[in-house]
């Protein structure tokens, strides 16, 4: 049976998934879900994902939702049809760099670049609702306190995780684009202030597997 991805064809989440089966040379139908009539909130849909959010996946009868957790599974399964987006598992000093890039996104990335994203991107575009400028002025200032020590890591190596790209660098993409390209602030493709995470951003943005789905599905 053909992989599914469940979720909504703009929604950010939904395409990080959708980039990595692309990275990996997957296959997969998408299944659009009706957020506007709030399906995700459904007791159908719960069964499926209990915290009513998306995207979630269906292989062949295997579901999982989370983002990074779907993302992991299609790179391990699909292992060399694609590039290997996280080091061999046998080599323990590799595979701690990789955990600590991947908890550099979860905790000095995340959290601020979905709030910026979400005041100056999802309310005004989406819910006709006016961005809270205070809020973004704070979330901005939170991020940028971050962005010197990824200045630091990406001034000695290409990647956050040593010199190959990981699942670690892509996961950025996902609200960073927000921020950047439809958000309009400049933070980390300032090449004047930030020439390494600059040098970063433009590489891993210009992967042709993003390319092929930033625009929506
Ligand atoms: N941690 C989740 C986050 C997913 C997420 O934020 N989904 C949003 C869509 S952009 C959602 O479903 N929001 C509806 C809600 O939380 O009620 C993941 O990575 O899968």
């Amino acid at each position: 049976m053909v992989f599914k991805l469940f979720g909504n064809a703009r929604s950010r989440p939904t395409l990080r998934v959708a980039h990595i089966l692309k990275e990996m040379q997957v296959p997969f139908e998408f299944v659009a879900i009706d957020v506007q009539g709030n399906e995700h909130k459904t007791a159908e849909y719960l069964k499926k994902q209990p915290f009513g959010q998306i995207p979630y996946i269906d292989d062949d009868g295997f579901v999982l939702f989370e983002t990074r957790a779907i993302c992991k599974y299609i790179a391990t399964k699909w292992r060399g049809q694609g590039p290997a987006l996280f080091p061999d598992p046998s080599d323990l000093k590799a595979t701690a760099l990789f955990d600590q890039a991947l908890s550099i996104e979860y905790s000095n990335f995340d959290n601020a670049a979905v709030n910026i994203a979400v005041e100056k991107v999802y309310k005004p575009k989406y819910l006709n609702k006016p961005t809270d400028e205070a809020l973004v002025a704070e979330q901005v200032s939170k991020l940028e306190a971050k962005l010197e020590g990824y200045e630091a890591i990406l001034s000695k190596q290409k990647y956050l995780a040593g010199e190959y790209v990981t699942l670690a660098d892509l996961y950025h993409i996902t609200f960073g684009f927000y921020i950047v390209e439809e958000g309009g602030l400049m933070l980390f493709t300032d090449e004047a202030k930030y020439p390494n995470m600059a040098r970063w951003w433009k590489d891993i943005t210009s992967r042709p597997a993003w390319l092929a789905v930033k625009g929506g599905l």
